[in-house]
């Protein structure tokens, strides 16, 4: 077992002064049990936490440390951002910059607004759909996780399924009908939603690999299925790229897959580590937005200096790399087939989706195609699994319904490493 002396010691602090004693809500490890670790510090692969313990990590802060965990020209950008100041709340160079090295990465992106967080992104990219047709209805996918605004916490995944709560009280009940789900990788649920309200559905909002219900990818044919229903429809695409954006593909799900978007939100990664958010698309809606149009959206840190020193310095190593997708593929590949090995010698059921760099494991006898294979996978088996790794020094998602992240930092010795704790957590 791991000391967790000071962990303990801070989350008794912690409880007395926020809910849950975290600031969101999976961090808390109510669904899998026992102390979360506080950590202290990260460098590359690994963190350490404020007993002394050692991780390597595979949360990677839920998806942006894509270079790892204090890489030293990100954290010099942002030295010298704090230095000439921290918020101006008007224009700068370097969020022009930010915008155009991200336009210039995402194929579908003409134009981009900066914002906070993905929960911003994805809210104000409904908002300019619903403007832009003229239509109410946002159809999402059950399990997929958009960020926490209203039309999305409706059988939603992430936290929200951790905790039982795939629907939130708070949410009005008009609010809540505004919103349809459909089954993942199901093109007949889309359709049947389509049929059932003609004219009305404004968008389709999908993760493009389902990164909170776990790793669920795209069956071959499903994402172009959403294109053409929502293009002969007249609703609009919008792909949640928060977490497959610059993950997945330097242009995320949309170059990988090859399908274009009318909309993409994104997060995580664009922001280096600091809170960033972004929506963007075709022009022509973005000049909806104001001050060129009537949507309104506004953020008094949006484009803030740190946060988009931060990106850029990120974006700029990951664009400058020819061979790092490659590596983070191989990477993923040798976790994935090792992991998978490891299940299979013990004569445990079990999956490893994955897609890159992004996979988790699922103790289930079935494939996982959509929520509802998620949400039949053995919790219990998880929950003994997540422990003995923790022990073992294997820092990953305390809830099955999240992905796990390899970073450009880890390396060959780290994934043996984890596959041979992995064989032992999974003998149990
Ligand atoms: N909803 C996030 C993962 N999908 C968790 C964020 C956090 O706890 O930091």
């Amino acid at each position: 077992m791991n000391k967790i002396d000071r962990s303990l010691t801070l989350l008794t602090r912690a409880v007395k002064v926020m809910p849950g004693g975290v600031n969101s809500p999976v961090r808390a490890y109510r669904a899998v049990g026992g102390t979360p670790p506080f950590i202290e510090s990260a460098n590359g692969a690994r963190l350490t936490d404020v007993d002394g313990n050692e991780y390597i990590d595979y949360v990677g802060s839920w998806g942006p440390m894509l270079l790892g965990h204090a890489c030293p020209a990100v954290v010099e950008a942002v030295r010298e951002a704090a230095l000439t100041g921290m918020s101006f709340g008007a224009p700068t160079e370097r969020e022009v910059e930010l915008a155009e090295k991200i336009v210039s990465m995402v194929p579908s992106l003409e134009s981009v607004r900066l914002v906070n967080s993905g929960t911003e992104a994805t809210m104000s990219a409904v908002r300019l759909a619903r403007a832009a047709t003229g239509r109410r209805i946002v159809l999402k996918f059950e399990g997929c996780y958009h960020g926490h605004a209203y039309s999305f916490l409706i059988k939603a995944g992430s936290g929200a399924a951790t905790f039982g709560e795939p629907s939130s009280p708070g949410v009005t009940p008009g609010t809540a009908s505004d919103t349809r789900n459909a089954a993942f990788n199901d093109l007949e649920s889309v359709e049947a939603v389509f049929s059932a309200n003609p004219r009305n559905v404004a968008c389709v909002i999908v993760e493009p690999v389902a990164g909170n219900m776990g790793c669920v990818p795209p069956e071959p044919g499903f994402l172009e299925g959403l294109r053409e229903i929502t293009e002969s429809d007249g609703a609009l695409l919008i792909f949640d790229e928060v977490m497959t954006g610059f993950r997945v593909a330097k242009g995320g799900a949309q170059e990988r897959y090859g399908v274009t978007p009318d909309l993409t939100t994104h997060g995580k990664i664009i922001g280096g580590g600091l809170p960033v958010g972004a929506y963007g698309g075709r022009k022509d809606l973005m000049e909806q937005i104001s001050p060129v149009g009537p949507v309104y959206q506004a953020g008094t840190l949006s484009g803030n200096p740190l946060a988009t020193a931060a990106g850029l310095s990120m974006l700029t190593r990951i664009d400058e790399d020819e061979g790092i997708y490659d590596r983070l593929e191989a990477l993923g590949a040798r976790l994935q087939a090792g992991l998978e090995d490891a299940l299979a010698d013990a004569g445990v059921e079990g999956t490893v989706p994955r897609v890159g760099s992004m996979l988790c494991l699922y103790f289930s006898e079935r494939p996982v195609r959509r929520w509802s294979d998620a949400a039949a996978a053995d919790a219990e088996k998880f929950r003994r699994y997540f422990h003995a790794m923790l022990d073992a020094g294997i820092y990953l998602a305390p809830s099955a319904f999240e992905a796990g992240f390899i970073s450009a930092a880890h390396t060959e010795d780290d994934i043996d490493a984890t596959i041979a704790a992995a064989r032992e957590a999974i003998r149990g």
